[in-house]
């Protein structure tokens, strides 16, 4: 390996949500909150932010614009990071849009927050799968929509549609939009072909705004292929499709995202609510057009490591935790494990495991909407003896309980 993922980096002092920002984010709590662990050691497997060092290729496209010493306002000009990106897409996905389309926002969060605004009216209502990510919820949330969920059918830890429920809720005429994860955060499923055409032509049939977020769809396993929503509905006017090279190059932080959207009407209309005026920063666009020209070495093996933590994970659990219901996902580098036949009576579980195990994670329906009961995310994206020292402590704390 070019790359060494099973270096520790301390990210303390670096202002990180991942380090300092667990009490509000989990617990809703401030920093009166006490835990039996200091803070530094907890074992982190909740934020969707990765442990490993950004790839040396953009650290170095970093600098070299530092070194250029101004950072003046900033807009994304001329051609190059329209042709860097759709090259990725291009030969990743057999898939390519026209530049016209192509908006930005810092962050996917808050183009939700606007879209949901934009598509929908006071009284109409936002549907989504669940579980889902919480800022769907937070999006339609932050609009005062209502929120409709359609629950994915759960067979024994591989998640799949359930059509006649979401044909059902798509059918309501309040219904107006719906927001589509793909790949699916928290399942880590990637929808097939044949899943998505479904999903296509409910969305067709009942006229709905249609946002496909594909943010987790470079970090699959390896072999596998991401189809991007547009690629199934190429003519369809009202999709949006979300990307970002943030979650996949680890530099979510730089607040940057790639949004195309195909109606001018829509793409005027976030042009006006744009409280930055189109301009991004010069330091974020450098990373993401580095990442799309020179990252996929990088990518490569990002995945073939991660690839290896979700066997350890699946054969540590089978062999220590047999009861926890665990399928390996397609994509993302989150494990979504089902702990209800392992702690039927824990309400909590995201607290049981920060003050019985010192371990960091996310679960349930309190952050992911609904559906998610009895099940915990770990992310994996960090070096394999941590996730090692994080399930012991889990799989002990599990033992001392009962
Ligand atoms: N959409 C999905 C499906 C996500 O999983 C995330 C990040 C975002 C959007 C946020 O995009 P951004 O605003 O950073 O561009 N997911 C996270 C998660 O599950 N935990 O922490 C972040």
């Amino acid at each position: 390996m070019k790359y060494d993922f099973d270096e520790i980096i301390d990210r303390r002092n670096t202002n990180a949500m991942n380090t300092d920002g667990f009490r509000g984010y989990i617990f809703h709590a401030g920093p009166e909150m006490k835990f039996p662990y200091a803070d530094e050691d907890f074992v982190r497997m909740w934020v969707a932010d990765m442990e490993f060092a950004v790839a040396p290729e953009i650290r170095q496209a970093i600098k070299d614009r530092v070194d250029k010493r101004i950072f003046g306002y900033s807009m994304v000009f001329g051609d190059d990071y329209y042709r860097a990106f759709s090259k990725w897409c291009e030969d990743r996905y057999g898939w390519s849009f026209p530049q016209e389309e192509l908006t930005f926002t810092p962050g996917i969060i808050p183009a939700l927050y606007e879209l949901v605004g934009d598509l929908t009216a006071p009284d109409e209502k936002v549907l989504i799968t669940s579980p889902s990510y919480g800022y769907f919820l937070h999006a339609a949330e932050f609009n005062h929509r209502e929120l409709v969920c359609s629950r994915l059918k759960n067979d024994n830890g591989f998640f799949t549609i359930d059509y006649d429920d979401l044909e059902k809720k798509a059918a309501d005429p309040k219904v107006k939009l719906l927001i589509w994860c793909n790949p699916h955060n928290p399942t880590g499923r990637m929808w097939t072909r044949e899943e998505t055409e479904r999903v296509c032509e409910i969305v067709k049939k009942h006229d709905l705004w249609f946002i496909s977020d594909e943010i987790h769809c470079d970090l699959i396993r390896s072999g596998r292929r991401h189809i991007p929503t547009a690629k199934v509905m190429p003519d369809y006017p009202k999709l949006i499709t979300c990307m970002s090279a943030s979650k996949t190059f680890n530099m979510a932080g730089l607040m940057f995202s790639n949004i195309i959207v195909r109606d001018p009407a829509v793409r005027q209309l976030m042009a006006e609510h744009d409280k930055l005026f189109g301009c991004v920063n010069p330091l974020s666009v450098t990373a993401s057009q580095a990442a799309y020209e020179k990252g996929g070495a990088w990518l490569e093996e990002l995945k073939s490591y991660l690839d290896d933590n979700f066997r350890f994970v699946e054969s540590f659990l089978k062999e220590n935790l047999p009861e926890a219901v665990f399928k390996l996902p397609e994509a993302t580098y989150l494990a979504w494990v089902d702990l209800s036949r392992v702690l039927p009576d824990e309400p909590d579980l995201p607290g049981f495991f920060a003050n019985k195990a010192g371990v960091l994670l996310e679960g349930g329906n309190s952050l992911f909407v609904d559906n998610a009961e009895g099940f915990i995310r770990l992310n994996l994206a960090m070096p394999r003896s941590i996730i090692e020292k994080g399930l012991k402590r889990m799989v002990e704390a599990i033992k001392n309980r009962k």
